[in-house]
């Protein structure tokens, strides 16, 4: 069998060689060569820079006695390139690194079997999206990522030269979900949203990844929250199931959901955080930090995950149906005081969608093309939008969303 990767360890023991090699799976290979079993070997290997790209041919060995990896024994080795300089990070994680240095060389990093766990996890819980929608019959689109309009506030868009247009970068794909409604009943899209916020916190990115489902023919919100929690209990499923290996390196014990998650409306959520005496204005969404009491609050009574629904139209996209109380179709996700997900039933009535971009101060000139699809058979829709980052990082016990993306967009990163 030929084996490939880089060596990020090399132990000399008496007249022993231990090699670990990062290759495409999760744990290392382990080889260990011996002075008098294989005498060449031993000798190419005694020296051989940590970050030596390399191929053995080997088999299985009979006795595993490494616990760190899965142990061949070598019949040759081929070195095709040795490091330049000692490597600028500790691909074993011994020593540790500053998240900065982590960022700057994640693709070193990914050698190292705790920073590599993350992304096969994050990889499989896109993988186990996708086996989700397509057995409940969601057809998968690809949306524009350069948009005339943005559909969650103008203050986010990148701003793109698009030959003699005005043109963005997308927030979200908000408008072609919809837009599709009028044609396929169920659509969900794996989707880069690109927000120009100027925020440099633990929970934002200016890319970040969206799942994102769309729904036509709904009752009521309560249709598409009931996907909402299927996915993430499905998910959740698939990666205990298919993630043994990478959530023991991790050290993460990831414990299934029940559904249906707790529901509270944002009513309900006010009264609680009043009454724990933080001081919410009236009409507003809550903040960041109302967020995480009320996670903590929620916590204590058991809720690690839950719903809130009927947010106030005035801490809502123009998009979301609106009740006769005032209050909207608009619900949040949060887990453990972090917003996961939007969604909500939707306006889908032509004429009460052009007052509600009036309301908000829109112009429906901008939206033409988005409204054009509401006059030909629109039904009653919903969807959300679910952070893929922030999913990987309460799943994984991450504390900032700059650990689950391979290469990080913020407010100081451009590169690499
Ligand atoms: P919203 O703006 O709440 O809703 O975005 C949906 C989810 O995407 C994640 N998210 C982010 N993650 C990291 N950095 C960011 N800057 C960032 N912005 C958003 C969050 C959030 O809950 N169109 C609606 C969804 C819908 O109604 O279908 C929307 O975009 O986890």
């Amino acid at each position: 069998m030929r084996i490939c990767g880089w060596v990020i360890r090399r132990k000399t023991i008496g007249k022993i060689v231990i090699l670990e090699i990062s290759g495409d799976s999760s744990k290392p290979y382990v080889i260990a060569l011996k002075k008098e079993r294989e005498p060449e070997l031993f000798k190419l290997a005694r020296d051989l820079p940590v970050g030596t790209a390399l191929c053995f041919e080997g088999e299985l060995a009979p006795v595993q006695k490494s616990r760190r990896g899965v142990e061949y024994i070598a019949k040759e080795i081929n070195i095709y390139s040795r490091p330049l300089e000692p490597l600028p990070v500790d691909t074993i994680g011994k020593v540790p690194a500053l998240l900065d240095t982590r960022i700057k060389y994640r693709y070193l990093l990914l050698r190292n079997p705790v920073e590599k766990a993350i992304f096969k996890i994050r990889e499989s819980m896109l993988r186990a999206a996708r086996e989700y929608f397509i057995k409940n019959g969601f057809m998968e689109i690809q949306t524009p990522k350069i948009v005339a309009a943005g559909a969650e506030g103008g203050a986010t868009l990148f701003p793109v030269k698009y030959f003699e247009y005005n043109a963005y970068l997308s927030q979200s794909p908000q408008l072609y979900k919809q837009m599709l409604m009028s044609s396929v009943p169920r659509v969900y899209e794996i989707t880069p949203y690109f927000r120009a916020e100027k925020f440099d916190t633990p929970r934002h990115l200016n890319e970040s990844w969206g799942i994102d489902a769309e729904i036509g023919f709904i009752k009521s919100e309560e249709d598409v929250m009931n996907v909402l929690e299927n996915l993430i209990a499905y998910i959740i499923d698939y990666i205990r199931k298919n993630n043994v290996e990478e959530l023991g390196i991790l050290g993460v014990e990831l414990k299934p959901l029940t559904v249906p998650f707790k529901r509270i409306t944002f009513k309900e959520a006010v009264d609680i955080l009043r009454s724990e005496g933080v001081e919410i204005p009236e009409g507003e969404d809550l903040t960041e930090a109302a967020e995480k009491k009320l996670g903590e609050i929620m916590a204590s009574k058991g809720y690690d995950i839950f719903f809130i629904t009927k947010f106030p139209w005035e801490a809502t996209g123009f998009y979301y149906m609106r009740n006769e109380d005032g209050t909207t179709r608009k619900f949040d996700l949060d887990y453990k005081g972090l917003e996961l997900s939007s969604g909500g039933q939707r306006e889908h009535r032509y004429e009460k969608l052009i007052q509600a971009l009036r309301d908000k101060g829109l112009n429906p000139e901008g939206f033409k093309f988005y409204l054009e699809a509401f006059k030909y058979g629109m039904p009653p829709h919903g969807g959300f939008g679910l952070g893929v980052e922030r999913l990987l990082v309460k799943l994984l016990g991450l504390g900032n969303v700059r650990e689950a993306i391979l290469f990080v967009r913020d407010r100081n990163r451009l590169v690499p």
